[in-house]
């Protein structure tokens, strides 16, 4: 052992401190309508979480734009999933059964990286969609 360990346990437990945890509700009516995450676009800080809360039951969080270097994800079914923000960039995520309803969101972390690709994507997916069509244009739209 020497002394560096301690200093990145220190360097370690500082992020973990002045890490924060929001949240994005999963419902099946709110202010934006029927079949919604709640808020549709939120702005965090590289290092914070985000837990997806099950307010109404079936339904899921999955990735479908994530920043290079980010891990992609996959809820279960009404599952709290918890996702560690630690890339920069645009997040995009849907419910996979609502996906169609335009069930989806946007989270940005930090500075934009790839906004380019997320609108991209997200022009494809929109596409899909059989209402709330301008759901996920209006989250993009928010990122700055
Ligand atoms: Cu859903």
């Amino acid at each position: 052992m020497n002394k560096v360990v301690p200093a990145i346990l220190l360097a370690l437990f500082s992020i973990g401190a002045s890490a924060a945890e929001h949240q994005i509700k999963m419902v099946n009516s709110g202010k934006d309508g029927i079949m919604a995450f709640e808020p549709a676009f939120l702005k965090v800080a590289k290092g914070d979480t985000v837990k997806f809360i099950k307010v109404d039951a079936s339904h899921n969080s999955a990735s479908v734009v994530v920043p290079a270097g980010a891990a992609a994800w996959k809820g279960k079914m009404d599952e709290e999933i918890s996702i560690p923000l630690t890339q920069e960039g645009v997040y995009v995520y849907i419910c996979d059964p609502h996906k169609t309803m335009g069930m989806a969101g946007v989270i940005q972390v930090g500075n934009a990286t790839n906004l380019d690709a997320a609108k991209q994507e997200s022009e494809k997916l929109s596409k899909s969609f059989v209402m709330n069509k301008d759901r996920l244009s209006k989250a993009l739209a928010q990122v700055k």
